[in-house]
């Protein structure tokens, strides 16, 4: 039998939005029955990043900000397993800010995982890239990472969900991993999560928040519409939550079938010493 990591109890603060995600990234695995083996979580630094230790599952702790590189690293040396990306708002949209473009733009068969809520918690509660003007003396407006995944045109799925609501969470997080599981590319779903600790705002969003599909002229296939949607939601002080971009057409075109094709992937292959052996010691020649 193959053995994953065995999981600690979470340490995260009684009310965390990250336990929804957990729940969910749980059911979503276990109703595609995805062998624990089979799945890796790569987490960013931060509360949110911890979450690959509460869970059986074999898993990478990256560096901050750099949980994508290593996750796409992981599919294209092995692309049969299914590989999570998972971090905060700050991990992923300060620091990672360069990483988080180019991953729609790469469109490897995995999901990204963003807990946003609206600060950097395990630090203890400075402003981050999303923080609202007035939190901890912030200034500056906050990012809109939908409208900016909205606005790469690029095969992705693309989705937020609310820690508020687990169910459509898990639907979601359920139809991200099919996609992926397809190799049809990039999943993006960021969380709203709440940090009861440093900024609660349970109570905020669950009267802002709005399900795109109840809006009118809804279709997560054009692209246009749903920015302008989002947008509008966006400048009347509501926040989108729902699927925003399912491509019509399905193509399994991931970036691990363009480079590594049909092949097992570097991790599987037979490495035999001949004819490595020759090959190596023309490479050594060369070098004298
Ligand atoms: C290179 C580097 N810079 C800064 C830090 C300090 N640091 C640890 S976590 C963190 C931000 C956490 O915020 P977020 O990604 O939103 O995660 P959360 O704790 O809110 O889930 C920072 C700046 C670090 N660990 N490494
Ligand atoms: S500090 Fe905030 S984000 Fe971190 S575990 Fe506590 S509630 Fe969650
Ligand atoms: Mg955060």
């Amino acid at each position: 039998m193959v053995q994953s990591a065995k999981p600690v109890p979470p340490i995260w603060c009684p009310g965390c939005g990250d336990f929804s995600v957990l729940a969910a990234v749980k059911k979503s695995a276990q109703e595609l029955k995805i062998p624990v083996h089979e799945l890796v979580l790569v987490g960013g630094i931060g509360c949110s990043g911890s979450i690959h230790n509460f869970l059986e599952i074999n898993g990478i702790h990256a560096l901050h900000g750099r949980l994508l590189a290593q996750a796409v690293g992981v599919k294209l040396a092995n692309p049969s397993l299914t590989v999570v990306a998972a971090g905060g708002d700050g991990d992923g949209y300060a620091i990672g800010m360069g990483h988080f473009m180019h991953a729609f733009k790469k469109n490897a068969s995995i999901l990204y995982i963003v807990m946003n809520n609206e600060t950097y918690g395990l630090t203890k509660g400075q402003a981050s890239p999303t923080s609202q003007i007035g939190f901890e003396g912030n200034v500056e407006p906050p990012f809109h990472s939908i409208l900016t995944a909205l606005s790469i045109p690029a095969p992705n799925f693309i989705a937020r969900t609310f820690s508020g609501d687990p169910k459509g969470m898990t639907a979601i997080l359920s139809e991200a991993l099919r996609f992926n599981r397809e190799g049809r590319g990039f999943a993006f779903v960021e969380d709203l999560s709440p940090c009861v600790t440093y900024n609660d705002t349970y109570k905020l969003w669950r009267e802002k928040v709005v399900d795109v599909a109840k809006l009118p002229g809804y279709d997560p296939t054009d692209r246009k519409k749903m920015f302008q949607l989002c947008l509008e939601a966006v400048e009347e002080g509501r926040i989108p939550i729902g699927v925003m971009h399912r491509p019509k057409e399905v193509h399994a075109d991931g970036l691990e079938l363009k480079l590594v094709g049909s092949t097992l992937g570097p991790v599987r292959s037979e490495i035999a010493v001949e004819p490595n052996l020759a090959a190596y010691q023309k490479l050594l020649a060369g070098l004298a």
